[in-house]
């Protein structure tokens, strides 16, 4: 079993249901358990336009490998409509592989960790929230978050 991180974003139709969908849907795929879910954040885009982003990240479990895990990703981001009319267009759902075990993946369709999730607090914020201690190469969390603290962002009450 792999721990992996995955990160989960929308800022179109209503992020919040969509984000609350793809959660449960990834909790129902097999090969995929222990799901821990963060909070909800709404952040403003980056390298992006449109509305705000409502953001989390999930913690799994999980016993597919990395290529599996992306292909399972991207087939619950077609079941949400997802359209991609040009890179960072606004979405309905994005779902990204954020880190899968320690392991560096670096090939044409698949970059592991992330390539820019040591830069987003829209990331760094919901995964320190589950994993405080973790460690990316770029540094620990509370340093990387420091250095994006001009980032809007603020966590969705969980009544909302
Ligand atoms: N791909 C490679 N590595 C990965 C990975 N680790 N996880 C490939 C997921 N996919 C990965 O992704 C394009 C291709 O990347 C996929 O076919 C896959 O093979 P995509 O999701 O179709 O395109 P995208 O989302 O436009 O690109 P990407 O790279 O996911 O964009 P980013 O950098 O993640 O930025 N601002 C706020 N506030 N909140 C957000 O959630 N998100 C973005 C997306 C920009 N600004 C944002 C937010
Ligand atoms: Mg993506």
């Amino acid at each position: 079993m792999i721990t992996a991180y995955i990160g989960l974003g929308a800022n179109l139709g209503d992020p919040l249901a969509s984000l609350r969908q793809a959660a449960q849907a990834l909790s129902a795929t097999p090969g995929i358990t222990a799901l821990r879910l963060s909070r909800f954040y709404r952040s403003a885009p980056i390298d992006s336009s449109g509305p705000d982003y409502v953001n989390a990240v999930a913690e799994i479990h999980t016993s597919l490998t990395a290529t599996a895990l992306l292909a399972a990703l991207q087939h619950i981001e077609q079941d949400h409509g997802r359209l991609r009319p040009y890179r960072n267009a606004p979405r309905t759902l994005d779902l990204d592989l954020l880190l899968y075990g320690n392991q560096a993946i670096d090939t044409p369709g698949l970059t592991v960790p992330h390539p820019r999730m040591h830069e987003r607090a829209f990331v760094l914020r919901p995964l320190h929230e589950l994993a405080p201690a973790l460690q990316l190469r770029q540094g620990t969390l509370p340093v990387l978050l420091q250095a994006c603290s001009d980032q809007i962002l603020s966590v969705i009450p969980a009544q909302d």
